[in-house]
């Protein structure tokens, strides 16, 4: 039986069957591992651009981290095997690549390590996997006990494949100073100015444990022999590794130790597995991890992962919901917060996203990313795709294609930011721009921002769009300078609201006013130029053709265009119902809500790339986490709390085995998307794409506690406005907000008529509780009439 274990802080899956892919992920401040169950991992670290030290065994292109990561037999991974030395049968754990069926199987990922236990006919393995806080390498744990009656002859062979490091050179050897397999490798290239570039580059991958191996061997090829991985030639009956190198073949850290356990008896193993410059770097790492003090490691990791439990906890009748928002949400908000999802030049967007849960956690790393955006706006006001986070980063991927929301972006952290800090200075804060001398204040930044925006339209006044806004492959709308986007012009309507509020804060009622009256303006285009009948279209394209539409047989209707026509306030009551009764019709489906319906079958070439992505995968109307964030974003706002509650539950896998095999995840990140087509395809879809990149986890961490919760800062106080769903009698949450601590208890009463808030047993007046003292414990009681 699968389940949440350890209060929540750790899970447990016993099957190895159940969802093969299914994984957890590590990181520390310059790295990420996420390994399967199974053992398959894929990891890299950052040097600066992100790098791999373990490889497919064939030459790989280089991308950015993709959905629905595939593996197959060779793909890496961290494999032990056990052989039985007097009967010659073997097993490897956790369970690739042998895949011999365990006695018993355990798999246990937690917040700071992942942990194995398998037992097979009288042995078990247990596993253990950490990263130290601040370098990059693996550290395992290995232990093999004997549980059974006799004594046991075996032999465990940790088999670590290092794959197909370089066109160029690339060999291994085993080291018996260091007692470690080096295998050493030089990153190809053909420009001379990238040998100097190169040179700092950790080109060496390397394998040591805390005591010699009895035999060992580097060749991978020499180790599979004829027999493949399932039963390596090497590991056949009476055979000990043959202690082989390799010499321009594909390395690997394979150690061969010969163990006599007695009943009851058990050894204990540490290894060390990670990238190095040079063997004096592989001395050192070594140094520290295999010899030095194992539980200040520990220590050091777990402190750092405590960094980003969050300032918030809740207690609801939903006991799944509780462990995911308590631990893992808050963790996969600072993990997108801290490492910028390893890359140098995050799309803005998404910096900007990943800083808004990040409010909540660390404030100051959204101050710092508010401002560096700033800093890299041209002085036109422009907000450029994708931010350098260092001076040799360059533009790459999806940030050379002209994407024109990044603006909204920058609005929604910065008001973020000041709702939940109230640091009004940062508002004076000056940053200079990428194309002047001169520096401005981040208010006069995010103003400029707004009006090149405003500026950015067609004859009706409505957005364009270039090659994207939001959706990244939605890239054929309007590359000919013509196409508009429905979306941008809701969301642009909607940030122009939030800055006036922010003008109208510092007495700027000039501004206020003209944003005011440019949200407005837009609103009426929206209303005039989309709607469609039953909801919003998504835009009109260079050939002024609207799509997202009725008529259309395919993309005929997107969740975007909805949600944020709620936020900004373009569709009245009647609008909303309408809106609403379509989504459930044609989006609703049991994974949770598609992004659109139905998906594309084939190009459209007024629409662009999403539509000749997989029908139901990504953006081509997969249940997209991120658009369902926004819906439940807008459900929030127009104060539809049960459906908003039902569209961020269905973002998290049960913690039960059915659930865990349709969506092939496990319940410890959102993941961008589900398959959504569930007409179209219903095989495959609730199918989860394993990707834990995604803006979703800052949107739902905001939502749970501003809106679920209530308790949302503002210029001179805190609003307390639950909005629990209507079959919850009770929930109990703890925030810490500007240094104060907040209790607050939320009871529905049978026969009360209206919402009832004490403060420290004093009734409050209103929703609003002005003042909040640093250093102080608030105890709110807030009552709720039953619903109807
Ligand atoms: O990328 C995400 C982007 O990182 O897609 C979102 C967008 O808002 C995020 O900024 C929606 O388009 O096909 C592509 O080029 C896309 O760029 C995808 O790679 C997509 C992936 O799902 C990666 O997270």
């Amino acid at each position: 039986m699968p389940e949440f274990i350890d209060n929540g802080t750790r899970f447990r899956l016993t099957d190895p069957m159940l969802a093969p892919a299914a994984a957890g992920y590590l990181w520390n401040r310059r790295m990420m591992i996420q390994m399967t169950c199974r053992g398959y991992a894929v990891s890299q670290y950052m040097d600066p651009e992100p790098r791999k030290y373990a490889h497919v065994p064939t030459i790989a292109g280089q991308s950015f981290m993709q959905p629905e990561h595939r593996y197959f037999a060779h793909h890496p991974g961290r494999f032990f095997y056990v052989r039985d030395n007097r009967s010659g049968s073997l097993f490897s754990v956790p369970h690739e690549p042998v895949r011999a069926r365990p006695d018993s199987f355990v798999f246990e990922p937690g917040l700071s390590d992942m942990r194995w236990t398998v037992e097979k006919d009288g042995l078990r393995v247990e596993l253990c996997l950490e990263l130290p806080e601040d370098d990059v390498a693996e550290i395992w744990t290995a232990t093999v006990s004997n549980i059974g009656e006799s004594t046991r002859d075996v032999s465990f062979v940790p088999y670590f494949p290092v794959g197909y490091m370089s066109w160029m050179n690339m060999g291994g050897h085993f080291d018996a100073e260091l007692g470690a397999v080096i295998c050493t490798s030089v990153t190809p290239y053909q420009a001379v100015e990238d040998y100097f570039r190169n040179r700092h580059l950790k080109d060496i991958t390397f394998l040591a444990a805390d005591r010699l191996p009895d035999h060992f061997e580097v060749s991978q090829q020499a180790f599979e022999g004829e027999g493949g991985l399932a039963d390596p030639s090497a590991l056949q009956a009476g055979k000990n590794l043959a202690g082989g190198d390799a010499a321009y073949e594909i390395p690997a850290g394979i150690l061969q130790y010969n163990l006599l356990l007695p009943a009851g008896g058990c050894e204990r193993f540490r290894l060390i597995f990670g990238p190095a410059h040079d063997k004096s770097e592989v001395a050192m790492l070594i140094g520290k991890y295999l010899r030095g003090d194992a539980d200040a490691v520990q220590k050091a990791t777990r402190a750092y992962m405590a960094e980003g439990l969050g300032s918030f906890e809740i207690e609801t009748p939903d006991a799944a919901f509780d462990a995911f928002v308590n631990h893992w949400l808050p963790r996969q908000v600072f993990y997108h917060g801290d490492t910028n999802r390893l890359t140098t030049d995050p799309q803005t967007r998404n910096y900007l996203q990943d800083a808004l849960g990040m409010v909540f956690i660390r404030p100051d790393t959204t101050r710092e990313v508010i401002l560096r955006t700033a800093s890299q706006q041209s002085v036109s006001g422009k907000v450029p795709d994708g931010i350098l986070l260092r001076p040799d980063a360059t533009l790459k991927y999806i940030n050379q294609i002209p994407h024109t929301d990044h603006a909204v972006w920058l609005v929604i952290a910065t008001c973020a930011y000041l709702d939940e800090t109230n640091d009004r200075s940062i508002l004076a804060a000056s940053a200079g721009w990428s194309d002047s001398d001169v520096k401005d204040s981040l208010y006069d930044h995010v103003t400029r921002a707004l009006s090149f925006l405003a500026g950015e339209v067609d004859e009706r006044g409505l957005p364009l769009i270039a090659q994207g806004d939001w959706n990244d492959p939605m890239n054929m709308v309007g590359y000919k300078g013509k196409g508009v986007s429905g979306w941008l012009a809701e969301a642009s309507s909607y940030a122009m609201s939030l800055w006036a509020e922010v003008c109208e804060a510092e007495a700027d009622r000039e501004t206020a006013g003209w944003l005011r009256g440019e949200a407005g303006a837009l609103v009426e285009r929206i209303n005039a130029h989309l709607w469609d009948g039953d909801w919003y279209a998504r835009g009109i394209t260079d050939d002024g053709k609207h799509f997202g539409v009725s008529a259309d047989e395919e993309g005929r209707i997107y969740l975007n265009a909805q949600s944020w026509a709620m936020l900004c306030g373009a569709a009245d009551e009647d609008r909303q119902a309408r809106m609403l009764r379509a989504i459930d019709e044609h989006l609703e489906t049991p994974y949770g809500v598609a992004m659109f319906a139905p998906a594309y079958t084939r190009m459209r070439e007024d629409v662009g790339r999403l539509t000749q992505k997989w029908p139901g995968s990504a953006e081509n109307g997969a249940v997209y986490n991120h658009a369902a964030a926004f819906y439940a974003a807008g459900l929030y706002h127009i104060k539809e709390s049960d459906r908003a509650y039902r569209v961020l539950r269905a973002m998290l896998t049960e913690p039960k085995a059915e659930d865990i095999a349709v969506r092939g995840q496990l319940p410890l990140y959102i993941p961008n998307y589900y398959r959504g087509a569930w007409r179209q395809y219903p095989r495959t879809a609730g199918r989860s794409s394993n990707l834990f990149n995604t803006g979703t986890a800052s949107w739902f961490y905001r939502l749970v506690i501003e809106q679920l919760c209530g308790l949302r800062g503002t210029r001179d106080g805190v609003v307390i406005a639950p909005q629990i769903p209507s079959d919850w009698d009770r929930c109990r949450f703890r925030r810490t907000f500007r240094g104060a601590i907040f209790e607050v208890d939320v009871e529905r009463v049978c026969g009360l008529t209206d919402r009832e808030i004490d403060v420290d047993r004093e009734l409050l007046d209103g929703d609003v509780l002005r003042r909040v003292e640093r250093g102080r414990t608030y105890q709110v009681r807030v009552r709720l009439p039953e619903r109807a």
